[in-house]
C-alpha cells in the first residue's frame, strides 16, 4: 500500500443510521432487527467472526451451564426446526458453530466489519452524531450508536510483578488462541478458580504432565450433570419450544430453573435433606435457581444448603486438608457466580495435580520459568490466567467515549457506573448501552435476556427515525433515581456481604479502573420485571429521557 492509499484509508468516513458495536448474541440480533426496519446499520466487531463470548472463550472445557436448547435465539425459527443440540450443555465449538450458522442463514456478515476494535467515540453537539474511531484507522459517523459489547468481555490479568517476564506459553482463558494449544505432558499453572477456571482445570488435568492450581477464594461449585442428547429427546424438546420460550420470559433470569416458592422453613430437617438431594441430582442451575427461594435471602436457610454442599466436597476429595481448602469459608452460596463442574473436586485426588491457596502461600512474582511463591519456585511450561473480567462496565470503559462538554464515560463513572435503566448515561446522548451495568441484557440466560432488550431498543430506534428525533438523552434525575434503586436493592441481599465481580471487588486496589466507590454493577430484579419497565417507557412516551425533535 502506498502512503497516499494509507492516508485515504485513515480519513475514510462512513455514515450509517445506526452503528452497533459488537457482533455477539446481542449485536447479531440487533443488526437483524434494525435491518428489518429498513435502517442502514454497520456492526463493528473486534473479533474475526460472530459469536462474542463463544468466539473468544475457546479455552479447554468451555461449556454452557444453561441447557443448550434454552440458550438459542427464539427468533431464528428455521433453526429451531433443524438445529439439533448434541449435548444437554453444549461446549464452545458447538455454540460457535450455532452463531456462525445464524450469521449465514440471516446473511448478517455483509453488514459486519470484523477485526475492527472501536477505540474512541466522540459526540458532535452541533450535528448530534457520534464519530466512532477504530483501530483499523477507519472512522464511522452515525446519529445513533448501540453498544452490544457484552458484560464479560474485558479480561483482567492479576497484578503480579514480573508477569511479562515469563518465557513459556501464557494464555488468558478469554483470549484463547484459535490455533490448537497442546498441554499434554506439560507443566501447567492455572490461576483462578471461578466458573471458567473450574471448567478449564477439570479439562487440563486430564492430560497435563503436572498441574498446579492457584486458588484465591474457594467457590461453591455444583455438578453440571451433562449428557448426550438423543434424537427422541430432541424431538420432545422441539415440540415444546413455543411453551418453553413463553415460560422462560417469566423465570427470574430466563433460565429453565426458577426459585421454588416453598421455603426451607416449610420442611422438616429430614424432608429438607431429601429436597436438597433432589436438587443435587438435577441438571445445571437446578442447584441454584431451582432451590427454595429463602436460600437467596436468608443467611440461615443458605447455611443449611452450604452444610449439605460441604458434605459433598468431603465425600469427593480424599485428602481432608485439600477438602478443607476447597471449602468456601467467606461467603454464602450464590452470592458469587456459581460454577457448574464435571469432576472438578476429583481432580484434586490425582497425583499430577497440586492445589495452592494464595491466601496461605501468595505468588511473590512471575519469573522467566514459572512463579515464585513464599515457599519456593514452581516451574511451568504454560501459565493460564482464569482471572475473570472487569465485569459489566469494563468493555465500555476501555473505549475512550467523550460526551457532552468533553466529559468522558470514565469520568462520569469514576464513582461507579450510573445509568438510566441500564440503557443510557446522562451526558451521552444518542448512545444506548445494551448489556452494560444496571441492565438485564446479557445478564442471566444470554439470548433470553438480550432478545427482549434488543426488541425494545429496535422499537425506540424506529420511533427516533420515524419522528425525526435528533437527540435522546437520559435525564440526570431519572438516572439518579434508577442508580439509587439498583444500589439499594442490591445492598439488602446476601450478595452485598460478599466480595465479587458484581461489585468490582475483583479489580486490584491499584487498578486505575477500580471505581472510587463500591457499587453494584448488575441489576437484581427479575427479567420480566425489567422488561415491563422498558415496555412502560414505550407506552408512556419515554419518560426519563430528554427528547429533542
Ligand atoms: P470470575 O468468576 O471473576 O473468577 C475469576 C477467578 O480468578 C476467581 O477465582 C478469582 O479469585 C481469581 N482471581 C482474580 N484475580 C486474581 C488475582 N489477582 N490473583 C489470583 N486470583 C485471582 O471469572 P470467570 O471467568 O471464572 O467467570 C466469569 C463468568 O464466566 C461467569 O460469570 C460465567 O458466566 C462464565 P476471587 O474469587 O476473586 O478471590
Amino acid at each position: 500500500m502506498t502512503a497516499t492509499e494509507t492516508a485515504t484509508t485513515a480519513t475514510e468516513k462512513t455514515t450509517f443510521d445506526v452503528l452497533v458495536i459488537g457482533a455477539g448474541i446481542s449485536g447479531m440480533y440487533q443488526l437483524h432487527l434494525l435491518r428489518e426496519e429498513g435502517l442502514s446499520v454497520r456492526v463493528l466487531e473486534a473479533g474475526s467472526d460472530v459469536g462474542g463470548t463463544w468466539h473468544w472463550n475457546r479455552y479447554p472445557g468451555a461449556r454452557l451451564d444453561s441447557e443448550s436448547y434454552s440458550y438459542q435465539y427464539a427468533f431464528a425459527t428455521d433453526m429451531l426446526e433443524d438445529w439439533d443440540w448434541s449435548e444437554l450443555f453444549a461446549g464452545q465449538p458447538e455454540l460457535e458453530r450455532y452463531y456462525q450458522t445464524v450469521a449465514d442463514r440471516y446473511d448478517l456478515r455483509r453488514d459486519i466489519e470484523f477485526d475492527t476494535r472501536v477505540t474512541a467515540m466522540a459526540f458532535d453537539e452541533q450535528a448530534n452524531t457520534w464519530t466512532v474511531t477504530t483501530d483499523t484507522g477507519k472512522t464511522f459517523v452515525a446519529p445513533l450508536v448501540i453498544t452490544c459489547t457484552g458484560v464479560l468481555s474485558a479480561p483482567i490479568y492479576p497484578h503480579i510483578p514480573g508477569i511479562d517476564r515469563f518465557k513459556g506459553e501464557r494464555y488468558h482463558t478469554a483470549l484463547w488462541p484459535a490455533e490448537t494449544v497442546t498441554l499434554e505432558n506439560k507443566k501447567v499453572i492455572v490461576i483462578g478458580t471461578g466458573a471458567t477456571g473450574i471448567q478449564a482445570i477439570t479439562e487440563v488435568a486430564k492430560t497435563a504432565g503436572h498441574l498446579t492450581v492457584f486458588q484465591r477464594t474457594a467457590n461453591w461449585a455444583v455438578p453440571l450433570r451433562n449428557q448426550a442428547m438423543t434424537p427422541e429427546r430432541m424431538a420432545e424438546i422441539r415440540a415444546g419450544y413455543p411453551d418453553m420460550f413463553e415460560n422462560l420470559q417469566h423465570t427470574f433470569s430466563g433460565f429453565l430453573h426458577d426459585w421454588d416458592p416453598v421455603p426451607t422453613t416449610a420442611y422438616t430437617p429430614e424432608e429438607l435433606q431429601e429436597r436438597f438431594q433432589q436438587a443435587w441430582n438435577g441438571p445445571g442451575f437446578a442447584k441454584w435457581m431451582g432451590l427454595p427461594n429463602d436460600i437467596a435471602s436468608s443467611a440461615e436457610a443458605n447455611q443449611k444448603w452450604c452444610d449439605f454442599l460441604v458434605e459433598r466436597i468431603r465425600e469427593r476429595v480424599t485428602d481432608p486438608a485439600t477438602a478443607a481448602l476447597l471449602t468456601p469459608n467467606d461467603h454464602y452460596f450464590g452470592t458469587k457466580r456459581v460454577p457448574c463442574e464435571s469432576g472438578y473436586y476429583e481432580v484434586f485426588n490425582q497425583d499430577n495435580v497440586d492445589l495452592i491457596s494464595l491466601k496461605q502461600n501468595p505468588i511473590l512474582e512471575i519469573t522467566e520459568t514459572g512463579v515464585r511463591t513464599e515457599t519456593g519456585d514452581i516451574d511451568a511450561d504454560v501459565i493460564i490466567f482464569a482471572t475473570g473480567f472487569e465485569a459489566f462496565s469494563g468493555a465500555l470503559k476501555r473505549i475512550d467515549i467523550t460526551g457532552v462538554g468533553g466529559i468522558t464515560l470514565e469520568q462520569a463513572w469514576s464513582d461507579g457506573p450510573v445509568t438510566y435503566l441500564g440503557v443510557q448515561v446522562a451526558g451521552f446522548p444518542n448512545l444506548f448501552i445494551m448489556g452494560g451495568p444496571h441492565g438485564k441484557g446479557g445478564h442471566g440466560n444470554g439470548p433470553r435476556c438480550a432478545e427482549k432488550v434488543q426488541e425494545w431498543m429496535t422499537d425506540f430506534a424506529k420511533h427516533i427515525f420515524d419522528e425525526s428525533i435528533v437527540r435522546v438523552e437520559a435525564d440526570p434525575a431519572a438516572q439518579r433515581e434508577w442508580s439509587d434503586e439498583v444500589q439499594e436493592r442490591a445492598m439488602k441481599g446476601l450478595m452485598a456481604q460478599t466480595k465479587s465481580a458484581f461489585f468490582g471487588d475483583n479489580l486490584a486496589d491499584d487498578d486505575p479502573a477500580k471505581p472510587r466507590k463500591r457499587t453494584y454493577l448488575a441489576y437484581v430484579g427479575a427479567l420480566d420485571e425489567y422488561v415491563d419497565r422498558l415496555k412502560n417507557l414505550t407506552k408512556n412516551g419515554y419518560p426519563g429521557f430528554v427528547i429533542t425533535s
